[in-house]
């Protein structure tokens, strides 16, 4: 975390006492920057960049807020996509325009953190122009640093929705035109319409005097936010020698005479919030807010006569589009839930309704889930020949196939699993509906694993079954299965190519 503060140091090679060198930086820098070893200790950035000068306005304000071990810095993607290298603070690096929305997540999960969003114009007001202005509205709690160097600097110049009217860039050879381009967008302004941010200003790194307004702004919009304010906006004026073709003094120089006439410098918004305190979203465990809390209390008893006896199971349900292969997977984890264990529901189905094929993840654990993707299940239901062929081979040696079939293809090579046949839909079509084929494989998988207790299940399914005809259906679709598997099916039997059928 925090290194110690350097202390000025004596370059060895200057032993003769000419001159001293002194490396002093704030302590929320990395004290080495371990990216490059010629680079370390150095930037990336071109001599004469406004990034690294907003990098440290940042770092002296983190420094003397000391909140450095309560940051978390969203980086952008552009030139400053690397700042992660050298912020020793909590970093996120998120795809290009995407910072606010990252920035949100992260203050609402950590609402003691600091959290900075910091971009570029072109992923600020290009591609993520939604983010912000959102964010914005919402009155998020984070500080927004934007800076507008009036061009994509990163990938070689194009033109920025800030680049100035008559300004060339690669994709403007001619200069900007606003008749086929537009006119540069002024986003402190345009924020500034909103209801919500507490401060927005727009400052320049042009010269000593500016730099010293925008360390102020910079450090206002950090304090603002440490003390729980909100939305907090500074867009500092950058300069860009680099793509601007210009040495770092003509950069400077630019910023200010082009830049500044036409992004005035200003405090456009310096108020109390604005938002209504009392209308606070409810808070508190979400099983509690979607009122399933109850629902887990009357399984209570169910969970304790029943005993899992499997650290954690994954389960992969596959079909086609309309055999409830999302719905199976969903009842499986609200049952899971009930019971007081973690589970997660992964679907993935293509652009099809119906017919197309889908399938979903399902994870049971006592334990909390890593990944809710279910790569090699330890159970397969397949609802059709196509989903057995593609994940049959999936399932590990102790794993167990559910198929509804009565038998395995002719032509299909036995899988090492076990695997049960079933003849689901046959099964659930004569109680009334064939669509009751998922509460059939439901009640088999309960009976031939014990993972979830029946008497979950028939709760759930009453819960979510709405049509009273349907209800008594899958009623008997679960009985169904459960007597299949005690009946028909032989306990621990290998897999038959013929299926477990008299
Ligand atoms: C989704 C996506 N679209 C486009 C790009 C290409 N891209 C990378 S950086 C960039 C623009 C960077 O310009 P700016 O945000 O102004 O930052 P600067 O480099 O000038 O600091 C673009 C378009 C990308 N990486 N991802
Ligand atoms: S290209 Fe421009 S914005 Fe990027 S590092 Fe160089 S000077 Fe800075």
């Amino acid at each position: 975390m925090a290194n110690e503060t350097e202390t000025p140091v004596m370059d060895s090679e200057a032993s003769n006492q000419e001159y001293e060198v002194i490396h002093s930086k704030s302590p929320v820098f990395y004290d080495l920057y371990e990216r490059k070893s010629e680079l370390k200790h150095q930037t990336h950035y071109c001599p004469g960049c406004g990034h690294g000068i907003a990098h440290k306005l940042i770092a002296e304000a983190l420094e003397d807020l000391g909140v450095q071990d309560r940051t978390i810095f969203v980086s952008p993607v552009g030139c400053s996509v690397f700042a992660y290298y050298y912020f020793d603070v909590g970093n996120v690096q998120v795809a290009h325009g995407r910072a606010p929305a990252a920035a949100t997540g992260l203050k609402r999960a950590c609402p003691e953190s600091m959290v900075i969003s910091y971009q570029g114009d072109g992923d600020l007001a290009a591609i993520g122009t939604a983010e912000i202005v959102h964010a914005a509205n919402r009155g998020e709690k984070i500080t927004v640093f934007f800076l507008n160097n009036a061009i994509y600097g990163m990938t070689g110049g194009q033109m920025a929705p800030t680049t100035l009217v008559g300004e060339k860039s690669t994709t403007s050879p001619f200069g900007r035109r606003p008749v086929n381009e537009g006119f540069p967008l002024h986003m402190a302004e345009l924020l500034a319409t909103l209801v919500a941010p507490v401060y927005i200003e727009r400052v320049a790194l042009c010269d000593n005097k500016n730099i010293m307004k925008a360390r102020r702004a910079v450090r206002k919009a950090l304090e603002l936010q440490k003390n729980g304010a909100g939305f907090t906006f500074v867009e500092i004026l950058s300069p860009c020698p680099t793509i601007w073709g210009k040495d770092p003094v003509e950069a400077r120089r630019w910023v200010y005479e082009k830049m500044v006439p036409v992004f005035p410098l200003n405090v456009f918004r310096d108020c109390e919030p604005q938002m209504p305190v009392n209308n606070a979203p409810p808070q508190g465990p979400v099983s509690d807010v979607l009122e399933i809390t109850a629902k887990a209390e009357s399984e209570k008893k169910s969970t304790q006569e029943h005993h899992h006896h499997f650290k954690d199971l994954s389960i992969k349900i596959a079909g086609f589009g309309g055999q409830g292969v999302l719905l199976l997977g969903q009842l499986l984890t609200e049952m899971g839930m009930r019971e007081g264990l973690e589970v997660s529901w992964l679907p993935s189905y293509g652009p099809e309704m119906r017919s197309g094929s889908a399938h979903c993840h399902v994870c049971i654990s006592k334990e909390r889930i890593g990944s809710p993707l279910v790569s090699h299940p330890n159970v397969l239901i397949a609802l059709n020949e196509l989903s057995l062929r593609k994940f049959a081979s999936q399932v590990p040696a102790d794993g167990l196939i559910l198929y509804n079939r009565d038998r395995l293809p002719d032509d299909f090579e036995k899988p090492p699993a076990h695997v049960i046949c079933i003849p689901a839909a046959e099964i659930a079509d004569k109680l009334g509906s064939a669509k009751a084929a998922n509460i059939v494989m439901m009640g088999a998988l309960l009976e031939e694993t014990e993972c979830l207790s029946a008497a979950t299940a028939m709760n759930v399914i009453q819960d979510k079954v709405k049509k009273v005809a349907l209800l008594e259906i899958d009623r008997q679709a679960l009985t169904a299965g459960r007597l299949f598997i005690d009946h028909e099916a032989h306990i621990g039997a290998v897999s038959q190519p013929d299926g477990f059928a008299e």
